[in-house]
């Protein structure tokens, strides 16, 4: 997982609500609307609930220690939802402590290698990861115009990509993996299976065919400019939740509005969505 850096997150807190406008002129949905949508549960639900819980946004120290304005970005995005969180005045078990003695009924908190928001009455984790994979895959589905029978490329088999994957095959997508790693692709064509009996998935063995055979792209590597210009069209649809952003400059000018990539917003949205609306893992949400 790459590790965020200060500038990758410094312009989110106030270009919230310009982002979630610009969401919904590319996808037909808002930032919360593809938040709900990676879970298949309604807006109405989570407008609902949101009061319900209140969340306290944990900083951890350890490992390579706290990103600049990290907790306080994941607060932003929370606060701007709808829902009722704070930062922790203390970091690391004292904040912990903290949220748990002052009656906060979520924490979300973050070191080098997992982000996660856990339930303090339901128990309920959920990842980063996962959010990230299926909230980016939510918006490739609102953008495809519902991606059922559509053969999407997912670029990158690692935690976010096996996440998309998943949501895409239980969406009805005939999904296609590729990733340098192949034992990585055919683990996550394994897990996608099970979780999805009916759907068909394949395995791409290179990169320039891959992307000629496919008009709907999830890309989620850690690498730069994995798309290059010369590989794309006005008639793609590429969700890109990889950081950096895999698609290069050249190819995201070709794409225009048809790309959808930010490096916190839709994850943490994603994340708030399940604290909120608890949803049942079905079928679809599992
Ligand atoms: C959650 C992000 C998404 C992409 N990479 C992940 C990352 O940068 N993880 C590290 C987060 C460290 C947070 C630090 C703090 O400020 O609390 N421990």
């Amino acid at each position: 997982m790459t590790r965020l850096q200060p500038d990758d997150i410094r312009h989110i807190p106030s270009c919230l609500a310009d982002y979630s406008r610009d969401l919904e002129k590319k996808t037909g949905r808002s930032l919360l609307g593809i938040a709900c949508h990676a879970w298949g549960m309604a807006e109405d639900r989570f407008k609902e609930r949101r009061h319900l819980k209140r969340i306290c946004v944990v900083p951890v120290t350890a490992g390579l220690g706290m990103i600049s304005r990290f907790s306080d970005t994941v607060a932003a995005i929370l606060t701007f939802l709808g829902c009722r969180a704070i930062v922790a005045h203390q970091a690391d078990v004292a904040g912990l402590a903290e949220a748990v003695e002052a009656g906060f009924d979520a924490v979300m908190m973050a070191d080098d290698d997992r982000f996660v928001a856990i339930d303090l009455l339901t128990r309920q984790v959920t990842d980063n990861s996962d959010a990230t994979g299926r909230g980016f895959a939510a918006a490739l589905d609102v953008m495809a115009g519902r991606i059922r029978d559509r053969e999407v490329l997912v670029m990158g088999c690692g935690p976010v990509g096996g996440a998309g994957a998943g949501l895409l095959a239980c969406l009805g997508a005939r999904v296609a993996l590729l990733d340098r790693d192949r034992h990585a692709a055919e683990r996550v064509k394994n897990a996608v299976s099970q979780q999805c009996p009916t759907s068909g998935i394949t395995i791409e063995q290179d990169l320039d065919t891959a992307l000629s055979r496919h008009r709907f792209i999830l890309e989620a590597t850690p690498a730069p400019d994995t798309i290059p210009r010369a590989r794309v069209s006005p008639d793609m649809r590429v969700a890109a939740p990889g950081v950096p952003l895999g698609v290069s400059p050249g190819a995201a000018a070709v794409l225009g509005p048809h790309l959808v990539h930010d490096t916190l917003e839709i994850g943490v949205a994603a994340m708030a969505a399940s604290l909120v609306c608890e949803p049942a893992r079905t079928e679809t949400n599992k």
